[in-house]
């Protein structure tokens, strides 16, 4: 059996976790073999919440799960931890206005970036849920000095998965066969499902498999707008389509993509695509040996540069709008990065790149 490794969570009795821990602790993120210590962090008036979650875990008797333990702040909650998944944020209340949310959820993610920078494992690997999830994780990965900002990452792996699940739907093919999907950006209603790079049985999605103009007026606003729409069917937001991305997110940034097929993830622009270094912009990668890398080289159209230049100027925004929480000491580490951390060569050999393609260079390890 493998040692075990220490999976933080915060917003650990809310409606996501609740749908998450019971499948981590299966060994639906890392594998059969892979024991787990749950780190579970709350605030303070929901530990009564979160102990009761904790004894139903305990109460499965899961082979897998080694220890539990919970915490009311993640200073100790994060204590060398090999994984935080932050989900914990302050919701938005009426009467509430965007700068607010921001600022509200800056001061939370600004103690988490700080807490993690001193007491997680050096290799931390950080998934940012809570909202608004880009700018959140920019916020922890720039308190964390002590960190590499190619730690910390932004969840856009739903808006990922439900594209894959409208197209395959709508097509009526299964969402294996739908691959090559990209959601570039922020999660939120300015993210761009980019279908250009997707083929079916060898034939391109946009303009042969679907109509360009019901790709572009139906599809993207549908897949913008999937959150609110599940919200006003559901009366609750997504929870187990989320609990499903985060297991997938991490699952592939730990253990590899699959073959054949690449992934969207948020993570701190390098600047590649044009796309202003130093904001938590999403792209698509592959992850081999527990590192990311960023698919270069894909042909950007017209109408593609346009709707990634939009998420870009709200990222930039939200930015501009919590600037002041940003320290200036990890200014430089934010915009000298380089994020590409392989050659290359492997996606060549999947066949994700003809060999002329440019990759950016190995330049940095975790
Ligand atoms: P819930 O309200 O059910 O749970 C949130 C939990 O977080 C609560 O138990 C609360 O006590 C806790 N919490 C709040 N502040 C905390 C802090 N500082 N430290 C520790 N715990 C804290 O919300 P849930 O449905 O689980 O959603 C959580 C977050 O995920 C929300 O911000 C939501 O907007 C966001 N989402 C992000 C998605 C993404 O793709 N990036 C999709 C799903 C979801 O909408």
């Amino acid at each position: 059996m493998k040692k075990p490794v220490r999976i933080a969570v915060t917003g650990a009795a809310g409606a996501i976790s609740s749908s998450l821990l019971f499948r981590v602790a299966s060994g639906e993120m890392f594998g059969t073999d892979q024991p787990v210590i749950l780190q579970l962090i709350e605030v303070p008036q929901a530990m009564e919440l979160l102990r009761g979650l904790a004894m139903e875990l305990e109460d499965c008797a899961l082979p897998l799960l080694h220890t539990i333990r919970i915490f009311d702040n993640p200073e100790a909650g994060f204590k060398n931890a090999h994984y935080a998944i932050l989900i914990g944020a302050r919701p938005r209340t009426a009467g509430m206005e965007r700068i607010d949310l921001l600022t509200a959820n800056a001061e939370i993610f600004e103690r988490q970036g700080k807490a993690l920078s001193a007491n997680a494992a050096r290799d931390v690997k950080v998934l940012v849920v809570g909202n608004p999830a880009n700018t959140n994780a920019l916020i922890a990965s720039r308190n964390a000095p002590d960190l590499s900002p190619t730690q910390f990452t932004a969840l856009t792996r739903l808006d990922h998965n439900r594209t894959k699940g409208m197209v395959a739907n709508h097509l009526g093919v299964n969402a294996e066969e739908v691959r090559k999907v990209i959601i570039w950006g922020n999660h939120s209603s300015t993210q761009y499902p980019d279908l250009h790079q997707s083929k079916i049985f060898g034939e391109a999605l946009v303009g042969q498999q679907l109509d360009e103009n019901f790709y572009q007026k139906t599809l993207i606003p549908r897949i913008q707008n999937r959150g609110s729409e599940i919200i006003n069917t559901r009366g609750h937001s997504s929870a187990a389509s989320a609990a499903q991305a985060i297991i997938d997110h991490m699952r592939d940034w730990a253990m590899g993509t699959e073959e054949n097929e690449l992934v969207s993830m948020a993570i701190v622009s390098d600047g590649s695509y044009g796309i202003e270094k130093g904001i938590v912009y999403s792209f698509p990668v592959r992850c081999r040996y527990g590192r990311y890398q960023i698919v270069n080289g894909l042909e950007i159209n017209e109408f593609s540069r346009q709707m990634m230049a939009a998420s870009e100027a709200e990222l930039l925004e939200e930015k501009a709008s919590v600037n002041h929480l940003l320290p200036k000491d990890t200014e430089q580490s934010h915009y000298k990065l380089r994020i590409c951390l392989r050659s290359g060569k492997f996606l060549a050999a999947d066949g994700l790149l003809d060999s002329g393609d440019p990759v950016l260079e190995t330049s940095r390890l975790l």
